[in-house]
């Protein structure tokens, strides 16, 4: 077997890719990826075992989320770039050993790669198939995917000035942990919770740092069409690359619009004084495959996800930044103080056609938590009339799988008096559907990126809060979530944490799920997979 990776929705067979990623990764990629993965663990055992304050060492702090972050799925496929971070984290490790001086250190801390070949050669005996138990594999795995998603959220708050150091010391420890052949699978389903405990926290301070920058998320109506200026495709998560780019646009003559992930930026009260701020182009992550040629200029990728373009045109069209990377594509590093200079992709832009349209309207999103609670009382009072029946959670990833088509039936089957709340590119599935309103409020309220599935979480309190329940699931709320990548799967834990129980996960159940793990998931927490859109309406409006 050359590789496995069975990290993503679209996993081959949904048992693993083997050969090639259906999204793309080579066999040099995934046995890169998973080398970082170990060396980050290695350094998480030499932290973990030398008792080392996680204060007293930021850059190691910072590279770690950014090694998680370039191994989840779509964010970069640059195998010179994840060697190179392979390299740093090697010497990260040896500087902290001279300091720590820990005993009894795991092969991971301690091994020696510097040339490609060594690293491939190392990279085959310590992937993912390396622990032979499956149901600890499939616990670790779980884990460590789980994690990626928490510090590609930590990574984006640092971006920002934030940091919280609790979260950086539990990926230290529970990454040790996935070394620790003591740990059976009772320990490890405890670290799991544990994983959504601390993806609670990063998501807080995701949420508290976008929002103390750029001000709550409100009610807006977003542009889907196009004007004549010639224009830059901004995608990705990152709202710090997005402010930078839309600075030095300013007077330019060059529009911004936003692609995928991004177009949740339109809500926040920061960006809507750049005119050139010009709407949103197309819709999620896999529909880059075509809108990128007819959006003619130039494209910049914060984070995931990247499709591996088709044609030679599209690529040199393409940007990348943050822990993105694809070979062949200009990567634009920060200088000292976090600056980038996007003169590059400005100065392409000038040169190429403004964006062919592809369709024409407004959608409206901006339903976070401080705007939702703001209408608390109609919500409450909607409810309470029978106006709404049931909110339906349906946040997540988007995927190319045709069976997820079942979300847009979904959302059109439901019955009127239900109102779906989404966050993440899942909502492309149903955002544009004209599914009315009930009482002026929206049936489809969109409260942002995939980490402002936290949103839904602050939302759900609330209400618990005020219809004076004592659990959660007393409420009239059901969860219906898509899963793509591995943020999803900290969203998932997050919410299993918080005691959400029931939640149906699709279009498939991750195929790093053993059967014993899979049955320990349906019995205590009530996990269930899709069925067609009619049978779940009628099981969850039974
Ligand atoms: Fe396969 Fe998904 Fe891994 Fe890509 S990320 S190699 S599609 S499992
Ligand atoms: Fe989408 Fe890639 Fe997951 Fe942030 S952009 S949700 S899939």
């Amino acid at each position: 077997m050359s590789m496995f990776c069975y990290q993503c929705q679209e996993t081959a067979m949904n048992k693993g890719c083997t050969v090639k990623g259906v999204c793309g990764k080579d066999e040099e990629v995934a046995k890169l990826q998973d080398l970082l993965i170990y060396a980050v663990k290695g350094i998480s055992d030499l932290v973990v075992k030398g008792k080392v304050e996680t204060s007293s060492i930021p850059e190691a702090n910072h590279e770690v989320l950014r090694s998680l972050f370039m191994t989840i799925t779509n964010a970069n496929f640059d195998a010179e770039a994840i060697k190179k971070q392979i390299s740093k984290m090697i010497s990260l490790r040896e500087d902290l050993k001279a300091k720590a001086g820990a005993s009894g250190l795991h092969d991971a801390a301690v091994f020696e790669a510097d040339t490609m070949d060594a690293m491939l050669e190392k990279a085959a005996s310590v992937g993912v198939l390396a622990t032979e138990n499956e149901d600890v594999r499939s616990l670790r795995e779980m884990i460590i995917y789980g994690l990626k998603g928490m510090a590609a959220y930590a990574e984006h708050a640092l971006n920002l000035g934030k940091e919280d150091l609790s979260v950086n010391a539990f990926i230290y420890e529970a990454l040790a942990a996935t070394l620790d052949d003591s740990l059976g699978a009772d320990d490890l389903v405890a670290l799991t919770l544990k994983t959504g405990e601390y993806g609670v926290k990063a998501m807080a301070l995701l949420d508290s740092a976008n929002t103390s920058k750029y001000g709550n998320p409100e009610i807006t109506k977003v542009n889907i069409g196009v004007r004549k200026n010639p224009a830059i495709l901004i995608s990705g998560h990152d709202l710090t690359d997005l402010e930078q780019l839309l600075e030095q646009t300013k007077g330019t003559g060059v529009d911004v619009y936003t692609h995928g992930e991004m177009l949740p930026a339109h809500y926040y009260p920061a960006f809507k004084k750049y005119d050139n701020f010009a709407g949103n182009y197309g819709g999620s992550w896999w529909k880059q495959v075509g809108e990128f040629e007819t959006f003619h200029g130039p494209i910049l990728f914060t984070t995931n996800c990247i499709v591996p373009p088709k044609s030679e045109e599209v690529r040199k069209r393409i940007f990348t930044t943050g822990s993105s990377g694809f070979p062949g594509c200009a990567h634009i590093v920060p200088d000292q103080a976090g600056k980038k200079d996007f003169s590059a992709v400005i100065d392409m832009a000038k040169k190429l056609p403004a964006p062919e349209e592809i369709e024409t309207g407004t959608i409206v999103g901006g339903f976070a938590h401080n705007q939702v609670l703001a209408l608390a009382d109609k919500v409450v009072e909607a409810v309470k009339s029978g106006a709404v029946k049931k909110f339906f959670v349906m946040a997540g990833c988007d995927g190319r799988m045709k069976s997820r088509e079942y979300y847009t039936e979904f959302a059109e089957k439901l019955p009127k008096d239900t109102i779906i709340l989404t966050a993440g590119c899942a909502k492309y599935r149903y955002n544009k559907l004209d599914l009315g309103d009930i009482g002026g409020i929206p049936r489809v309220l969109d409260a942002g990126q995939c980490n402002d599935s936290y949103s839904l979480a602050v939302i759900a309190l609330k209400l618990k809060e005020v219809f004076g329940l004592d659990d959660v699931n007393k409420l009239p709320i059901a969860y219906n979530i898509a899963w793509y990548e591995q943020k999803a799967v900290i969203v998932l834990l997050a919410l299993l944490y918080l005691g959400v129980k029931n939640i149906h996960l699709g279009p498939t159940l991750p195929g790093f799920l053993s059967p014993n793990v899979a049955k320990v998931l349906v019995e205590k927490f009530g996990i269930a997979g899709v069925g067609s859109a009619d049978d779940d309406i009628a099981i969850f409006m039974a």
